[in-house]
């Protein structure tokens, strides 16, 4: 097993992940107020900056686009996914093998659990078997570690989080991916209880420049290790100038005042 900070998605300890997994998730919704980002080549394109350590997408998009973009672009390979169709308690399809991620040329896996759902047993089985076969490849394991289902009822308070980033680091995970629990102290508890492991937060739906970059400010103070999002880069009209200002704040560890000055 190499050393995570080793890792081809980590740049000095860091990670910026570029997700693009919305279509299955969420459906073509999220693409209204952006219908050229249907193309996922677009999105690809969005990846080549420099701050974007890797870019997460599902099997079918990995197949069709990553052979254009793997000399610039490093690929999470998520390996399992749900549909906002499913009306069930949360629970997420297996949909592809680590053998095919590796083969198709996957740099890390990632893999959604669900904690506290009515499923979390299988989700966990099922995680046990992707964990153990990302060893054999050496590669890193993200776990979008978001409980909620039956028993949770505000899947971003602070005690949740905080579980969210201990379950990851207990079944394995390399990287938890975790909602922003509201307050800076409330994400360095949840850091604190994922001992050596990585935390970084899920983006969210889109918020203005200086809200999002002040989050991720807040975020790497509380000793978070970056960002996995989507929606607040690719939804923007110029992702590039946002990610440049993320680049700032996340490995330079510059205010969100001073990269919107340095951007705009
Ligand atoms: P965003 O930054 O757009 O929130 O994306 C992060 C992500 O985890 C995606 O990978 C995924 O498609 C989506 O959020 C799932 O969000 P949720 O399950 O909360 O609707």
């Amino acid at each position: 097993m190499i050393p995570i900070d080793d890792s081809s998605i980590v740049r000095d300890g860091k990670s910026l992940i570029l997700a693009m997994d919305h279509g299955l998730e969420h459906g073509p919704v999220d693409f209204t107020d952006v219908p050229q980002k249907l193309d996922p080549a677009t999105v690809f394109e969005t990846a080549t900056h420099d701050a974007v350590t890797a870019m997460a997408v599902q099997k079918g998009i990995a197949e069709g686009y990553y052979p254009s973009y793997e000399d610039d672009v490093e690929l999470l390979l998520k390996i399992n996914g749900t549909s906002n169709l499913w009306m069930g308690e949360p629970d997420s399809a297996v949909n592809c093998s680590v053998d095919y991620a590796a083969e198709i040329g996957a740099s890390a896996v990632g893999f959604t659990v669900y904690g506290g759902s009515n499923h979390e047993i299988e989700m966990v089985e099922e995680f046990r078997d992707v964990q153990e076969a990302a060893r054999e490849y050496d590669l890193p394991v993200v776990m979008w570690s978001y409980p909620r289902g039956q028993g949770i009822k505000n899947d971003t308070k602070p005690s949740t989080i905080s579980y969210a980033t201990r379950l990851a680091l207990e079944l394995g995970a390399d990287i938890a991916k975790v909602k922003y629990p509201g307050s800076k102290e409330a994400m360095a508890h949840a850091v604190d209880c994922a001992g050596d492991m990585k935390v970084v937060m899920s983006g969210g739906s889109k918020t203005s420049d200086y809200e999002f970059l002040s989050t991720v400010e807040a975020v790497i103070d509380a000793g978070a290790k970056g960002l996995a999002v989507g929606r607040n880069v690719w939804q923007r009209e110029d992702p590039t100038q946002l990610l440049d200002a993320l680049e700032m704040v996340i490995y330079e560890e510059e205010t969100a005042d001073a990269a919107l000055e340095a951007t705009e």
